[in-house]
């Protein structure tokens, strides 16, 4: 037998018995899973996707690992979602508010005042409802797999207190990139600037814009009571988060493995809400201790304010489909004790 026989002989030898080696090393070798976020790590956010995490690896025994990307290192909402969509990225937590540009339906939970409190919420979200918006994605690429809780949204600017509907008039305010928020916030007065929040406190502090409308522990974790005077507390709209995964990456894992992703979205889900609320019931003083000066805005002009969005929502149940937006309003008076 010549040399170079006898080599590829022992190679191919060789190779037989470093295969199995090989593949038990691809099976011990983690799945790895980037999942962005737009807040800081030390946000109610930032805390949610640590328990994700957590929650991930030790379901799987250490075969699937999440590298949790915050600060929107990965690029805002709308960036994340292309990534998500195109596959480079395999998971993200972002508002739905910027997710109508792909998902018409997620304009639904823009509706200004559309829930009254945190119960009517959880139950509209994780219910029939939540679930039939969040089937309108895997069309586009996307898999929803539960709701976060950003929260009440309210008004801080560095002008004056918002006590009545007229103290908007002129406000350069930071809106949502959304057109639901951008005919709101005109409709009520104010200048509505969109912007990414990536950009938000740098627009703030360089006084770009006058003011912007948040939860209070986005307020708190963002620290924008550095750069802004005035908290005037309205809870115009109840702004979701929505975790999401890559479908082509999805589309890959076995059911165990999606089942496993669940299972820690859904737990992370219960942690969030608790964590946040628990938060937002401290976070008006923490904030008054920062030196913002808080208002709540009046019954009456809220009254107000809901009366003169009402031509937005008519935009909405438009946009959203009159079936889904009559339903989500028959849902909410079978809660509220109506018919
Ligand atoms: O990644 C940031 C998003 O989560 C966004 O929802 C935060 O509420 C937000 C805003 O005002 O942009």
């Amino acid at each position: 037998m010549t040399l170079l026989r006898r080599s590829l002989v022992a190679a191919a030898a060789a190779a037989a018995l470093l295969a199995p080696l090989a593949a038990v090393a691809q099976d011990i070798k983690p799945r790895l899973i980037r999942f962005g976020y737009g807040l800081n790590e030390q946000s109610n956010q930032g805390r949610a996707v640590k328990i994700f995490a957590e929650q991930v690896e030790k379901a799987s025994g250490g075969k699937m690992r999440v590298r949790a990307i915050g600060a929107a290192a990965l690029g805002p909402d709308v960036q994340m979602q292309q990534a998500l969509i195109g596959g480079a990225q395999e998971m993200m937590v972002g508002s739905t508010a910027t997710l109508v540009g792909i998902s018409k339906e997620m304009a639904l939970w823009d509706t200004p005042f559309l829930f009254n409190n945190a119960k009517e919420a959880d139950t509209i979200l994780d219910g029939p409802i939540g679930q039939k918006v969040m089937d309108k994605l895997p069309e586009k690429g996307l898999v929803g797999l539960v709701y976060w809780e950003n929260g009440f949204r309210n008004l801080t600017n560095s002008k004056r207190p918002v006590n009545k509907l007229e103290d908007l008039d002129g406000i350069k305010l930071r809106v949502m990139q959304n057109n639901v928020y951008l005919d709101s916030f005109k409709t009520l007065g104010a200048n509505a600037v969109p912007l990414p929040f990536s950009e938000l406190f740098s627009a703030l502090e360089t006084k770009t814009v006058d003011g912007q409308e948040n939860p209070v522990n986005t307020i708190l974790s963002s620290k924008f009571f550095e750069v802004q005077k005035y908290l005037s507390v309205t809870n115009h709209v109840y702004s979701p988060w929505i975790v999401m995964v890559s479908k082509k990456w999805w589309d890959g894992l076995s059911k165990d493995e999606q089942k496993i992703l669940l299972d820690a979205a859904r737990a992370s889900r219960d942690f969030e809400r608790k964590d946040t609320r628990e938060e937002a019931a401290r976070a008006l003083a923490d904030l008054k201790a920062k030196g913002m000066q808080v208002n709540e805005l009046p019954a009456a002009e809220a009254a107000r304010m809901r009366d003169k969005l009402t031509k937005v929502n008519a935009s909405i149940g438009a946009s959203v489909g009159m079936d889904l937006w009559n339903e989500t309003q028959a849902a909410l008076a079978k809660l509220r004790g109506g018919k």
